[in-house]
């Protein structure tokens, strides 16, 4: 029976467990990557593990995300995490060289290899042929120093592409399809697998930006096939080397099966607030716009770039729009600058801003109030731009230029024929701005430098032999990370400050949580379907820790943030019978009896009874023989602690 490409990777990293779907897996992992914003937690726990040099082929820490440097505390992370890359084997990519993603696709990403990100949209990698998988900081840490990486053996979904896309629609209208049919949660415990004859049409940055933004599917990761095109891209990064054909075999079997016709596609948008509530350009109609953002790990290469100027070529930016472009690397915009590009933005009026993620986090551009945003990123969460109703468009660069010159909401296909854009043979290669890490023998000359800003990880403890505990927070579905644990300008800089940072823990919701939490000592939160969606960050685990959360009782969760929450020692719980979620109020008083002994005997089957309402409600607690020691020993670190013992 033929494999997968998605099945041939991961059984050539197959460390623990049989390659059997939904049961848990462990791979080694050959590379990883951390952004700042994640990275701090991710390296002091690291240090925590006392490993003294990283065991992976390659790890690379970068600065993308807190970049605003609004007060000492972001320069601070920056300086601790150089510090640590530069002692423990890691490779630092300084503030100012670009977004992590698109960085890693041009310099160090190699086909068939195993990567992990403390980033959600680290399958970015995905379009030159790798396994690359988001997943919180501890996770990373433990792959850091040699550590197996767990997920569930995935299930494997074939998108077919035929045909090739029309004049003026792009890669992001493909992703923005998926996303229609499958929806937000249609890619939990998946790999989406790109094959057919459109695939020969899609340049190596173009598969990029459908795999990052099928992050947005909360799927695993997404691939697509190594093959000459992704040579070509290699070869123009100077990195042919690293280069092997891959594909999945001809008689693979999958597990679903889509086909889209490139042909067939058309200007779409996710209009707010979710990647998935998807309409064509057509539909939306020629509302009035405020403001349009380019940029971001989705749509920041080269090529989206060239196609921007290309519209801006002569215009000037609606009196009514701004226009802010963050190119995604420091090659990217080294690039335009050489080629008159770059000149192009400026003289039309457009806000350049540094290679960086920006305002796809909330850092710096927040609309107007109730502004509407064109922006080429991968999420429009309510809030997530820093304006609370600020209704968020996200569309191609394509439409983003169009609609930015127009001031209405645009098809680009009204500027009549798109000249073909080619990628150049040679990118412009320049890694003065990664410092390699000093020699295993050196490693001692190097200090640590770490700011007042950086607290510890908060302390857990083993899990208690019953939880009896209030309901501090009822929730709906779709809660996404942003919901639980905000970013932007304000906030992103207390990411090495769990204390601090706990208090604005899910007050996008409920102002009066992070205290009410606080006052009540131990309590659970009870929410809706795919809880937790979005980013990997652990914040979202980690600060519900601090605040005494035991555990989270939800229709479903997404895979990221689930991880997370075992990792931090918090029990995740499902309803077995979904309808019982309306059973349970806010303030009410759950028991979970002998917890750790149902737990310790492997019943996942649980009993929760409802002190308030007399009610006793079934719910799941699937953990397997290693999540569940982890829940046991109160966390993924002290369960690393004890097994390097
Ligand atoms: C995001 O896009 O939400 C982020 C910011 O990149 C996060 C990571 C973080 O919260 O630091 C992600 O996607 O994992
Ligand atoms: Fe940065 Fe936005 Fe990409 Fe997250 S989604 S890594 S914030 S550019």
């Amino acid at each position: 029976m033929g494999l997968t490409l998605t099945e041939k990777i991961l059984k050539a990293h197959l460390v623990d467990g049989e390659m059997v779907k939904g049961q848990e897996i462990g791979i080694k992992i050959d590379q990883t990557l951390t952004q700042d914003a994640t990275g701090t937690m991710a390296y002091l726990e690291y240090e925590a593990m006392g490993v003294p040099r990283v065991k992976t082929e390659r790890s690379v820490a970068y600065i993308d995300h807190n970049t605003l440097q609004n007060g000492f505390e972001n320069a601070d992370d920056h300086r601790f995490i150089g510090s640590v890359a530069k002692k423990h084997g890691i490779y630092f990519s300084r503030p100012g060289n670009g977004i992590c993603h698109q960085v890693h696709l041009e310099r160090f990403g190699i086909p068939g290899k195993t990567l992990i990100g403390s980033d959600s949209h680290t399958p970015t990698g995905g379009g030159i042929g790798m396994i690359a998988i988001g997943a919180g900081g501890l996770d990373v840490a433990v792959a850091m120093g040699g550590g197996a990486y767990y997920i569930t053996c995935p299930k494997v979904v074939k998108v077919e592409l035929t045909g090739k896309l029309p004049s003026w629609v792009a890669a992001k209208d493909v992703i923005l399809e998926v996303l229609k049919r499958m929806s937000v949660k249609g890619g939990v415990g998946k790999v989406i697998e790109y094959c057919g004859e459109g695939v020969k049409t899609l340049s190596v940055p173009e598969r990029a930006t459908i795999t990052n933004m099928g992050a947005e599917l909360g799927a695993t990761t997404s691939i697509f096939p190594s093959d000459e095109i992704t040579k070509e891209f290699l070869k123009a990064q100077q990195r042919e080397d690293v280069w092997t054909e891959l594909s999945a075999d001809s008689d693979a079997i999958y597990d679903e099966e889509i086909v889209i016709n490139l042909s067939e596609l058309e200007p779409l948008a996710a209009c707010p607030h979710s990647p998935d509530n998807v309409k064509s350009v057509k539909e939306i109609g020629k509302i009035k716009i405020d403001q349009v953002c380019i940029g971001s790990c989705t749509n920041s290469s080269l090529m989206d770039m060239l196609k921007v100027a290309h519209i801006l070529k002569g215009r000037t930016v609606h009196p009514d729009v701004s226009l802010a472009i963050a190119p995604g690397s420091k090659q990217v915009l080294n690039m335009l600058a050489e080629n008159g590009a770059l000149s192009i933005m400026i003289d039309a009026g457009a806000r350049i801003l540094e290679s960086a993620c920006g305002p796809c986090i909330g850092m710096g551009q927040s609309p107007n109030s109730k502004g509407i945003s064109l922006r080429t990123f991968n999420r429009n969460f309510e809030g997530r731009s820093g304006t609370k109703d600020g209704q968020i468009y996200l569309v191609s660069p394509e439409v983003a230029a169009a609609s930015a010159v127009a001031g209405v909401f645009s098809d680009p296909r009204d500027l009549g024929d798109m000249p073909e854009f080619k990628l150049p043979e040679v990118f412009k290669i320049n890694d003065n701005m990664i410092v390699p890490p000093v020699a295993e023998a050196d490693m001692d000359s190097v200090e640590i430098l770490r700011g007042p800003n950086i607290k510890p990880f908060p302390t857990t403890s083993p899990l208690d032999s019953s939880i009896d505990a209030g309901v501090s927070l009822k929730v709906g579905d779709n809660i996404t990370t942003d919901h639980i644990m905000p970013a932007g300008a304000k906030i992103l800089p207390l990411r090495s400050n769990i204390p601090a940072i706990s208090q604005h823990c899910f007050t996008i919701c409920d102002e009066q949580f992070p205290s009410r939490a606080k006052e009540m000592g131990k309590s659970i939160i009870v929410g809706g379907s795919n809880y937790g969606q979005g980013s990997s960050r652990e914040h979202a685990a980690l600060a519900p820790l601090y605040l005494g959360i035991k555990a989270v009782l939800v229709k479903s969760f997404a895979r990221i943030h689930r991880a997370n929450l075992i990792n931090a020692g918090i029990l995740p719980l499902t309803f077995v019978n979904e309808a019982d979620y309306d059973d349970i109020s806010q303030g009410d008083q759950l028991v979970l009896d002998n917890v750790r002994g149902e737990i310790e005997a492997g019943k996942s089957e649980l009993t929760v009874i409802n002190k308030t309402t007399g009610k006793e409600i079934k719910v799941m607690c699937e953990l397997s023989g290693r999540t569940k020691d982890i829940i046991l020993a109160g966390g993924l670190l002290d369960y690393t602690r004890e097994a390097l013992k």
